[in-house]
């Protein structure tokens, strides 16, 4: 059995970030698929008792562990690997910061967003996406921002901090109804960067479950 299993599936920005982060280090690894829209496993008791009590994905198994929050899977594995790793107690906090920034407000909201648009039925209230829409823009133009004057989110060489938060942004825009790279120029050079990283992979090809039953 492969040394670790990651419970995911395709359509999912935040367990991209565990699978990027796996192939990225070459580690020996399984995907788990979740069968979330179809059969709503993760609402099922049986998921929350035996995989993950928040009801989640992503899940890391690792020998004895189980571990949820992609904020935590990436630290744990940089941890273990030094790969993707920010370095001393200064670097630490700020990649904290960057990844608890990212799952409210960037990837936090985009990955709704997308889902109310995609594959909620019916799909999501006219204001609901609005306000989503309104604070993606504003989020993602501070992303931008930081991303024009430092090749990564830290600085000169990629850490977990952008495994974060790239999480949704490789999904088609089509998906989303706006191009994100087209409109944020230091994103769209920013994902190009990591996309050059040995073992690199598209959501799709990463993680089963493309393209997507739906209930
Ligand atoms: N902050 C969490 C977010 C995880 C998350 O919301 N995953 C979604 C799938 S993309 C999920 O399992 N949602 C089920 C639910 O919220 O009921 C992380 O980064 O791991």
């Amino acid at each position: 059995m492969p040394e670790y299993q990651l419970y995911c599936f395709a359509q999912s920005g935040n367990a991209y970030r565990a699978a990027l982060m796996l192939n990225l280090i070459g580690a020996d690894w399984q995907p788990i698929y979740v069968d979330f829209f179809k059969g709503g496993e993760t609402r099922t008791p049986k998921y929350r008792a035996e995989v993950n009590e928040l009801g989640e994905v992503p899940v890391l198994v690792h020998g004895t562990r189980k571990l949820t929050q992609s904020g935590v899977i990436l630290t744990y594995l940089s941890d273990r690997t030094g790969q993707f790793r920010p370095d001393g107690e200064d670097e630490r906090l700020e990649a904290l910061r960057w990844i608890i920034w990212d799952n409210q407000k960037v990837n936090g909201f985009l990955g709704p967003y997308r889902f109310l648009r995609n594959f909620a039925r019916p799909p999501g209230d006219p204001a609901v996406m609005a306000f989503l829409k309104t604070r993606i823009d504003g989020n993602l133009a501070i992303l931008d921002k930081r991303l024009s004057s430092r090749p990564f989110v830290l600085g000169a060489r990629p850490t977990i901090a952008d495994l974060s938060l790239c999480a949704y942004l490789y999904y088609p825009a089509d998906e989303f109804g706006f191009d994100i790279g087209g409109e944020h120029k230091s994103i769209a050079a920013w994902l190009e960067r990591l996309k050059a990283l040995p073992g690199w992979k598209h959501p799709y090809d990463l993680m089963p479950g493309y393209p997507p039953v739906l209930a």
